[in-house]
């Protein structure tokens, strides 16, 4: 077959020879070249429909907006499936899942070969980040899910404009994806096709040295939408390293005070920790104003000031929909009104949605992300916890007019977090940038339904990258060290937050959501040296009575029991840090031994 002969005219031979040959391998009907606009975004929708994947929502309630339902084996990221394939397997480091680069090509092949009979191969040309700058970067990721192509429109900015920088020169990443579903096999059979087509069998690897990623087996988020964690975290992690930026799983936010100065945020926390939540903050302190630049993802270089500055490599959210309500996030929850994908929550008998969280009291009747009745006396939950939406970006009221600046915003703040019950406290300022690397090396947080695995489980991850870091994460952290070196006084300055502390009764401590531009305007003010700060084990803390809490109704022992820091508790986390570090042997910089030294000294002489 000429699988060539559908492309549009002026494609480079390199990116042509690589699309005919993955066509030879997985052998498609046909192949199709995205060009982003809307009638192919229609007809798309209109496939989707009809093949059983998407149910159209009322268009009186939610139009241009539609359901999809998962296979319940396909329902989150996959970590074990996930692998870097480096040469060398101490380049993956201990943290990663590794796999030998010829041994893995020889599996992929087997596994790709024919995995795309009966279907079409779509050609997806994207670019992560804003046309134009320095800081955004092309892909290009062959499909054979129409679902795929519908989502990659949103999060990114795909179609003809991509395609065109690609032939003038631009560098981009090539990403393979495949559900693993063919619907004919070897001897000409053919099969129906299913709602949700997948494999039981997965693969989600990257090659760091060729700067390619293969994705065999699932539909679901980041294993099948390559454009975000494959590329814009784990390979552009690897390209960030060599060429000297930061590519990190960070939102980012422009934060304006009653004297209207801006500064701009960045913060890492885990997967479904409030990242999406803390872009949309709505504050309570009267005067400030949050807007919107990324919730997820945060591509950063050195500009010509010498600054880091921020881009959104991303064009949408993939964001977590259970417990987005009026009072958790009402900028997310109305920029769901139209034009939005959802994936695994419920469907109300009117045609709507819904979502644990989402109202105080269910509907009487649902049929549940599994396709069943529900009623409220269901012992399952209605909507799969890491139920998604998809939608633009732009959707949200809360956008900040200049998101898509391709020279990105200069960052004055950049925050750690993570879900920890106990002895983090609500906010620490980092004594330097070297300290402000520890704090991130030892992350740790209670487990959540975004990945596989033990939810509620405490476990280690470091700069909220665990999951995404495309090399040894031991020499991630040299980088960021080599990094806040050339930013000199210029960094921006690193503080450690936590919303999740709970009380000895297992409940929240802090209040959350809106309420969390508190402690953020006491990092702002620290930034901007209005307010002094006392040295603690963990950092440097709020002097008494500068954390804004007016107006909020929070006993004197609840703020206590929110800063305490109980040094029996902390020789704890300094031995178990010390004990996670030794996995990483030489690897690990010298700065971070020489951090948990001071961070000893801090204890004993508490
Ligand atoms: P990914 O998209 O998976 O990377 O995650 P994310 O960090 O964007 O997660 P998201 O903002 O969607 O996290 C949602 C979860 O965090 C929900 O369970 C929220 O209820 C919870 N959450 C967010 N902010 C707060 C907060 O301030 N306090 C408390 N207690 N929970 C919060
Ligand atoms: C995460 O798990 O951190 C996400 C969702 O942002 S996914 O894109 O599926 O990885
Ligand atoms: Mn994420």
């Amino acid at each position: 077959m000429d699988y060539a002969g559908t492309a549009p005219a002026g494609i480079p031979q390199k990116l042509l020879d690589w699309v005919t040959e993955v066509a030879e391998l997985t052998q498609p009907d046909s192949v199709y070249w995205c060009d982003g606009s809307i009638e192919e975004r229609d007809r798309m929708n209109e496939l989707l429909v009809s093949g059983g994947t998407f149910i159209p929502l009322n268009p009186a309630k939610r139009p241009g907006s539609f359901l999809a339902r998962s296979t319940p084996s396909d329902v989150a990221r996959v970590e074990s499936r996930t692998y870097i394939c480096s040469a060398l397997e101490e380049d993956a480091g201990p943290t990663n899942n590794w796999a030998e680069p010829v041994e893995m090509r020889a599996r992929l092949n087997g596994l790709f070969k024919g995995a795309m009979r009966g279907r079409t191969l779509f050609v997806i040309p994207f670019s992560m980040g804003p046309f134009g700058g320095n800081i955004s970067k092309a892909g290009v990721e062959l499909t054979d899910s129409p679902y795929v192509v519908i989502n990659m429109r949103i999060m990114t900015r795909m179609g003809a404009q991509a395609l065109d920088a690609i032939k003038a020169g631009a560098y981009w990443v090539p990403a393979v994806h495949t559900v693993g579903y063919p619907l004919i096999d070897e001897a000409g059979n053919r099969r129906p096709d299913v709602s949700w087509p997948c494999n039981d069998e997965k693969y989600i690897c990257h090659f760091p040295e060729t700067r390619e990623i293969w994705s065999f087996g699932s539909g679901y988020g980041g294993n099948a939408l390559l454009g975000k964690k494959c590329y814009a975290l784990r390979i552009a992690s690897v390209l960030a390293h060599d060429e000297g930026w930061l590519a990190e799983h960070m939102l980012i936010l422009k934060l304006t005070d009653p004297k209207g100065q801006v500064f701009h945020l960045t913060a890492a926390f885990p997967s479904a920790c409030g990242k999406t939540n803390l872009a949309m903050l709505r504050p309570t302190i009267p005067g400030w104003k949050v807007e919107t630049i990324g919730d997820d993802i945060a591509w950063m270089r050195q500009g010509p000031d010498g600054r880091l500055y921020a881009i959104n490599p991303e064009s949408g959210f993939f964001g977590v929909a259970p417990y987005t309500s009026e009072k958790t996030n009402p900028t997310a929850l109305h920029a769901l009104d139209h034009d939005t994908i959802f994936t695994n929550v419920a469907l109300t008998d009117d045609g709507d949605v819904w979502w644990e969280g989402m109202t105080d009291t269910p509907p009487d009747h649902l049929i549940d992300w599994k396709g069943q009745d529900w009623t409220p006396a269901s012992e399952t939950t209605a909507a799969h916890p890491n139920a998604r939406f998809t939608v633009r970006a732009d959707q949200a009221e809360s956008i900040a007019p200049n998101w898509e600046d391709p020279a990105g915003v200069p960052v004055d703040v950049m925050l750690f977090g993570g879900r920890r019950s106990t002895n983090v406290p609500l906010i620490a300022e980092s004594y330097d940038w070297e300290h402000g690397v520890f704090i991130g090396a030892t992350v740790s947080s209670e487990q959540t339904a975004a990945a596989e695995g033990a939810v509620g489980a405490l476990r280690r991850d470091p700069f909220a990258m665990l999951p995404f870091c495309g090399y040894n994460m031991a020499d991630y952290w040299s980088h960021w060290l080599k990094v806040g070196e050339k930013l000199g006084d210029k960094a921006p300055r690193i503080f450690q937050v936590n919303w999740f502390r709970k009380s000895a009764d297992g409940k929240w401590l802090w209040p959350g959501f809106g309420e969390n531009c508190r402690p953020i305007e006491w990092a702002v003010r620290r930034v901007a040296g209005e307010v002094d700060a006392i040295d603690g084990i963990s950092g440097r803390l709020p002097c008494p009575g500068d954390l804004n809490i007016d107006g909020l109704d929070i006993t004197n022992a609840e703020m206590d029991a929110l800063f305490e820091l109980d040094p029996v508790a902390w020789a704890r986390e300094a031995d178990l840090a010390e004990e996670y570090f030794e996995q990483f042997g030489d690897r690990e910089p010298d700065e971070l031994r020489h951090q948990l030294a001071l961070l000893r000294e801090r204890i004993a002489a508490a």
